[in-house]
């Protein structure tokens, strides 16, 4: 259970989990806004705005176990990060679990690539950008060398990302460029022909989503650290997470700033990807569970305390 607020819903322990909640606040790689480090308090009270059924998907959110685990320590450097992530996420990741790790900036996420096998997953990234330098800024471990550190552990073919429109001239001026669709490709042609291409190239059947939240146009998601014009649209990415479905075996959102973002309203659309996600994974568990004659499970029963609860319940904050 998480130190302070926790994400809506997540009361269940580690063991029994399904889903496993991670805050990583690390943002020291931070090139331009910095501020990323607050993200996960704030999308976690951002988590309290929603219904906890997902009519679309006839899911009630509680039909899952979802863990909070709390946040990972901050470090400085990036390989210190890269430690405790692995410290903190990587049992998660090899007891099996569906972990949902909430940046934090991008960096966030090599460490948890990391933590799968080699070759085992595919990478599909949603941002503004490539992320595919060598190295940036002095260091091989900053936020705009993501998928280039990606593609070292799970091979390019299986990196890809959607929405980019910000690349480096030298990410592009070389044979390993990581395969990618630009948002203005999926303007043109829409999502669904994206992320199906995204799909059909990747070679791995398991797919690690990571949602750079600067891959939405500014508008819908103004609070991130380096915003980039002509985004996509906030339904897109409630599209690929749904397209990928039963695929998906990990998810994070990342480079949410709260600093700069006054409204709220990027935590709110970062803490609605991550319930997306949440309910297309129970999903999918269903649909398992319906194949092997399991029947589906029964909304959990209210405690009585909870029914003598006060109905209108603010979260405290510490
Ligand atoms: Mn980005």
């Amino acid at each position: 259970m998480a130190f302070g607020i926790s994400y809506a819903g997540a009361e269940s322990d580690y063991d029994e989990a399904d889903v496993v909640i991670y805050g990583i606040p690390y943002d020291h790689t931070a090139c331009f806004k910095a501020g990323a480090r607050e993200a996960p308090t704030a999308i976690r009270r951002a988590s309290y705005n929603f219904e906890e059924i997902h009519f679309e998907h006839g899911i009630h959110q509680p039909v899952l176990n979802v863990c909070d685990y709390g946040n990972c320590d901050d470090f400085v450097l990036p390989e210190d990060m890269f430690e405790e992530v692995d410290f903190c996420v990587g049992p998660a990741v090899r007891d099996g679990k569906f972990t949902v790790a909430i940046g934090g900036e991008h960096s966030v996420n090599i460490p948890i690539v990391r933590s799968f096998e080699e070759n085992s997953v595919a990478v599909i990234s949603i941002d503004a950008h490539l992320d595919s330098r060598d190295e940036y800024l002095g260091t091989p471990n900053s936020h705009a060398c993501v998928m280039r550190r990606a593609a070292e552990h799970v091979g390019i073919e299986n990196t890809f990302v959607i929405g980019c429109r910000a690349i480096g001239e030298e990410e592009l001026d070389r044979d390993d460029v990581i395969p990618f669709i630009s948002s203005y490709e999926v303007m043109d042609k829409g999502i669904d022909w994206a992320v199906g291409k995204a799909l059909e190239s990747v070679k791995s059947e398991k797919i690690y989503l990571t949602i750079d939240i600067d891959g939405i146009d500014p508008a819908f998601a103004p609070g991130t650290g380096t915003p980039e014009p002509f985004g996509l649209m906030p339904m897109d990415v409630k599209k690929v997470i749904n397209a990928v479905g039963g695929r998906m075996i990990g998810f994070d959102v990342v480079e949410v700033c709260p600093p700069a973002d006054p409204s709220g309203i990027t935590s709110i659309l970062a803490a609605r990807y991550i319930n997306e996600a949440i309910a297309v994974h129970a999903k999918s568990l269903r649909n398992r569970d319906l194949r092997r004659g399991i029947p589906p499970p029964s909304r959990r029963t209210p405690q009585p305390w909870i029914l003598l609860w006060p109905r209108l319940w603010i979260p405290r904050i510490s």
